[in-house]
């Protein structure tokens, strides 16, 4: 399936194409500006290590950089806005001249309209514009919407992981959440959708949505992301902690690639691009 998607600066033809040079999978590298990831020198030198971590993912490959300044890790705690703001705002006016798009990874409206004002080519939503006044935020820009599936919220989610049927209740719950911002009037071609690895999910739901990123793709007839970088899943499958899931997490983005995935979120970048390289020379799609 081909899809356009409109991430503010820029435009990418998505899936399926008959042109070679076209790329077919966009890759987005993780930019994590929280606390955790900082070293102990500052935000000056926390912001420092963010553009250099960011370079790195431009020269490896990465199309979009995803800059992320809450933990949305479960059982993590919120911060406040003005907190979020002084994460993340320094580091999206540092990498407007990357030639890169830019993506925010926030929930909090307040924070997604200072950063369309910016110039955020994406805001990636976790909780997929439910927010009070979030659809309003990013409604008269031209920025790229990542909405994604997830129920309750990131401190609680885990204990909620209850589905009759995950796949379908994931496409329900998306489909609400599309209607809702085309009825906002904004275009489909602003969006992809998630399935939201890991965001309230057993190891089972995680491996039955990951199976049906085509169904979910045709049945919403948007390009999807796929987040499986280092997740508990992998761990599971593999038996590896979080510092060893790489190869699993190859995988991981090659299958969801090859069931339909036209997205994928990673912290491994130049890895990822050279898996997708030889994958889109020769994977089962023929892409
Ligand atoms: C995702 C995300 C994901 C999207 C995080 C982590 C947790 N945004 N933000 N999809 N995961 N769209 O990276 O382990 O799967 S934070």
């Amino acid at each position: 399936m081909q899809h356009f998607l409109q991430c503010g600066r820029f435009g990418y033809s998505l899936g399926k194409s008959s042109t070679a040079a076209t790329p077919s999978t966009l890759v987005m590298g993780i930019l994590n500006v929280t606390p955790d990831s900082f070293s102990d020198g500052g935000r000056f030198q926390a912001l420092e290590f963010a553009i250099s971590r960011a370079e790195e993912m431009a020269a490896d490959g990465a199309d979009m950089i995803d800059i992320g300044g809450e933990s949305t890790r479960p059982g993590s705690a919120p911060v406040s806005v003005e907190e979020e703001l002084r994460r993340v705002m320094p580091a999206l006016y540092a990498l407007r001249g990357l030639g890169k798009a830019l993506s925010v990874d926030t929930l909090k409206p307040e924070v997604m309209r200072e950063a369309v004002i910016a110039g955020a080519d994406m805001i990636n939503d976790v909780n997929a514009f439910r927010a009070p006044g979030a659809i309003e935020a990013v409604r008269d820009s031209d920025c790229g919407l990542c909405v994604m599936h997830m129920v309750a919220t990131p401190a609680t989610m885990q204990r909620e992981a209850h589905y009759v049927d995950v796949v379908a209740e994931v496409i329900a719950f998306l489909a609400e959440r599309i209607a809702a911002l085309s009825a906002a009037g904004i275009a489909r071609n602003r969006l992809c959708i998630d399935p939201g690895f890991g965001f309230g999910k057993t190891v089972a739901h995680n491996i039955a949505l990951l199976q049906n990123i085509g169904r979910i793709e045709r049945e919403l007839g948007l390009p999807v992301l796929a987040g499986l970088s280092r997740k508990s899943t992998i761990g599971a499958i593999t038996g590896r902690p979080v510092e060893q899931r790489l190869a699993g997490s190859l995988a991981g983005a090659l299958a969801a690639v090859a069931q339909g995935a036209s997205l994928v979120r990673v912290h491994d970048v130049a890895e990822t691009v050279d898996a997708l390289k030889v994958w889109h020379q020769a994977g089962p799609l023929n892409f």
